[in-house]
């Protein structure tokens, strides 16, 4: 009986590493708002950077650091939430092109992380001169991936 249970387990833990990151989701609704949520928190977290970069409040180097490695950690989570079978579903406005350029996708995606993790990077120097320019080139490639793939 215990052996049995312990196969059983066993096979659970395969057929979990063997779905794939689309399948992660009971739903494909669920999905969809998970990539939305992540990009929403991260954009929260990039806009307290982007306050401090533009002078709007003032720059505490603490505060940019940490809003900043919660962008980069955050850079990381919507991408396996575009699988297949998610591309028309509820108010998504992700455009066809994620699922017809995958490669071009891709390429957008990790442009975005690497952009991320160059501004916790210089959020961490404390410089206030290199967090402006790493939030502008972040900022960048935010938009070129809107611009080429989510719908207005
Ligand atoms: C933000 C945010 C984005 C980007 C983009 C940059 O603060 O939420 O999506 O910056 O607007 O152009």
């Amino acid at each position: 009986m215990h052996k049995i249970f312990s196969h059983l387990a066993f096979a659970a833990a395969l057929a979990a590493v063997a779905v794939p990151a689309s399948a992660q989701f009971a739903k494909p609704e669920d999905a969809v708002k998970y990539r939305q949520s992540a990009l929403s928190v991260m954009g929260t977290h990039f806009s307290r950077v982007g306050a401090m970069a533009n002078g709007r409040v003032p720059f505490d180097a603490k505060v940019a650091a940490d809003n900043a490695e919660l962008v980069a950690s955050m850079s990381k989570l919507p991408w396996a939430a575009f699988g297949p079978g998610t591309d028309k579903v509820g108010n998504t406005k992700a455009k066809p092109e994620v699922w017809t350029e995958q490669a071009k996708y891709k390429e957008a995606s990790e442009k975005m992380m690497g952009e991320a993790t160059k501004l916790a990077a210089a959020a961490k120097t404390g410089n206030l001169d290199a967090l402006k320019t790493a939030f502008g080139a972040t900022g960048a490639s935010c938009k070129a991936c809107h611009d080429a793939y989510r719908s207005q």
